[in-house]
């Protein structure tokens, strides 16, 4: 196979501050996918956008390939509207347990497929393994079995979801990438929309137990976050919330 890109190329490009060209960028997601593209590439790359940022062009490009890397789900069997929401990571957040099945009594399906801790903050699922005998990888027709009956279900997002993600967020995790606002919102989103709920609320947490302990820069992510969503059909909304104390008692 001939590649169309090199990997030094475009990490030189973002590096020097410029703007990635889209084709380029979509190979470069792509590639490393298929494993062609190293961690030690994509880690410098994730470094450069940190320091240097992504026009909102990039960041809406960055999403789609990564949503493209993998699989996209449908609930539009269920005859529900889906509902879905999403934190940035906080520290002793508990809302979901609560949350998914207040909205399903309301009649609204919440698919809440949902991620490890990141950094100092907790994941859903690494709290909810805690419990023992939680299993939380459910097959997809188990996932839409759970949906169907209970009106929310709370699992692991499949492997075939966002698989590019999936790789970049292990890697953000211990390479000091992760307080980027493009990296954190086609993090997010590109999993979000590839689940295909059809409404979201995102909990974008500011302070200084959160990934943006400014407010200026959580409020640049919650609408960053936004036009992602609307421009892919997803009904979405965002919230900042303070995240200075712990939430609840532990
Ligand atoms: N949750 C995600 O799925 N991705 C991120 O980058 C963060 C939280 I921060």
């Amino acid at each position: 196979r001939v590649e169309a890109f090199d990997a030094v190329d475009v990490i030189r490009t973002k590096r020097d501050g410029g703007a990635v060209p889209e084709d380029a960028l979509r190979w470069m997601i792509d590639a490393y996918t298929r494993g062609y593209v190293m961690d030690a590439q994509m880690s410098a790359f994730a470094m450069a956008v940190l320091l240097n940022g992504m026009q909102r062009d990039e960041i809406r490009v960055m999403t789609d390939a990564m949503i493209a890397s993998g699989e996209r789900m449908s609930f539009a069997g269920l005859g529900k509207p889906t509902v879905d929401k999403h934190s940035t990571g906080g520290v002793g957040d508990k809302v979901s347990l609560i949350l998914a099945p207040l909205v399903a009594a309301c009649g609204a399906a919440v698919p809440q497929l949902s991620g490890r801790g990141l950094g100092h903050t907790g994941g859903t699922l690494d709290k909810l393994e805690s419990i023992p005998g939680f299993r939380s990888a459910l097959t997809p027709d188990e996932t839409l079995a759970v949906l169907a009956s209970a009106g929310c279900v709370i699992c692991a997002a499949g492997s075939g979801l966002a698989p590019a993600d999936r790789r970049l967020y292990a890697l953000r995790d211990v390479t000091g990438t992760v307080e980027s606002i493009p990296l954190i919102a086609s993090s997010i989103m590109s999993k979000k929309i590839a689940e295909g709920t059809s409404a979201l609320v995102l909990d974008v947490k500011v302070g200084s137990g959160a990934f943006m302990t400014s407010y200026e820069r959580a409020r640049e992510l919650a609408e960053t976050m936004v036009a992602l969503g609307e421009e892919h059909g997803v009904r979405t909304r965002a919230l900042l919330t303070r995240m200075d104390v712990p939430l609840g008692r532990a």
